[in-house]
């Protein structure tokens, strides 16, 4: 074959799996830079988001994707669903991520939803750096190998950083020649804005009680650089009145912890100062309410 050094290959990969496996992680460890946010709660991302990598002339386009449940008891929930399903169709490589050594069903009924696919799927076992026992893990490897076939499996941390490369390498041998689809330079599909938001939605989501993260959502009405310091004006929304009170704490405490750390990541990753101003408010049911979800940017 002629491999012409001017070639360059470009693919887009989508990483699936339930939720809280750590597909956000290890999109952030990846790109060696934190574009999705990550908690151990269940349904952290709600958005399709890319991270771009680009090595000499390969071009690497992860996508992200919120974790798969079967249960389904909202349109949130479901326009969720829909945001990894849709990705399924539209790229070339598949990493299905699961825990080891942990099975639940809903890892079954993702790698059911995978099986009508004619794609290279590659199996990431994650969180090995809990798994201490590698005897456990290869009869772990084994059942799930035995229930399809998979292009490459690699057990990993994505936390911990411990054989990405290996991923990386497999996820290489899978892109197709194609013509670089991004400038060399950038890392996400998303805007300065929705980062902004989900930063705030991920303190939020880490701070509070399981059931509340679902209620919230976050919107930036202003950012805006003035005299070298960022300022962003945001406003969080929740269903309830008993939602907000808990938001805000008792003598604000609560909504003061959530904005400094808030601020201190977006200074990180906008290399700004930033002046950040937040407000909360109530809207009923908006989980529930498609006019509402498309003004808060849930599309389908
Ligand atoms: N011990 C350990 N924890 C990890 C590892 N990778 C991720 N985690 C943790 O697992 C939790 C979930 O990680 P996320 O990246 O948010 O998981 P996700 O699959 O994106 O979850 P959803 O967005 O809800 O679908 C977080 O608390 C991570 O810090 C790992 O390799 N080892
Ligand atoms: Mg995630």
């Amino acid at each position: 074959m002629n491999n012409n050094s001017n070639d360059t290959y470009a693919g887009y990969i989508a990483i699936l799996g339930r939720t809280n496996v750590g597909k956000s992680t290890l999109l952030n460890q990846i790109l060696g830079k934190k574009i999705s946010i990550t908690a151990d709660k269940a349904q952290t991302t709600r958005h399709k988001i890319l991270g771009v990598k680009t090595v000499d002339n390969y071009q690497a386009v992860y996508v992200d994707t919120p974790g798969i449940h079967k249960k389904i008891d909202s349109k949130l929930n479901s326009y969720m669903n829909q945001e990894a399903f849709s990705a399924f169709g539209d790229v070339d490589v598949i990493i299905f991520m699961v825990v080891g050594t942990i099975w639940q069903d809903e890892d079954e009924f993702v790698l059911e939803a995978l099986s009508k696919l004619e794609k290279p799927v590659i199996l990431a076992i994650n969180k090995v750096d809990l798994v201490p026992q590698k005897e456990k893990l290869l009869g772990y490897i084994k059942k799930i190998s035995d229930k399809r076939e998979f292009v490459a499996i690699v057990p990993l941390s994505a936390e911990k950083g411990t054989n990405i490369e290996a991923l990386e390498g497999e996820v290489k041998k899978l892109l197709p020649k194609n013509p670089l689809f991004f400038p060399v330079s950038q890392q996400t599909d998303r805007d300065d804005k929705f980062l902004a938001a989900e930063i705030i939605r991920e303190k939020l989501t880490r701070f509070l009680g399981q059931e509340l993260p679902y209620a919230v959502s976050v919107m930036i009405d202003q950012m805006k650089l003035k005299k070298d310091i960022l300022n962003v004006v945001a406003t969080i929304y929740v269903e309830r009145r008993g939602q907000k009170i808990i938001i805000i704490g008792k003598g604000g405490e609560v909504l003061k912890k959530i904005g400094m750390l808030a601020r201190r990541d977006m200074e990180d990753l906008f290399a700004h100062k930033v002046f950040l101003q937040l407000w909360v408010k109530v809207k009923n049911k908006w989980t529930n309410d498609d006019k509402l979800l498309q003004q808060m940017g849930y599309r389908n």
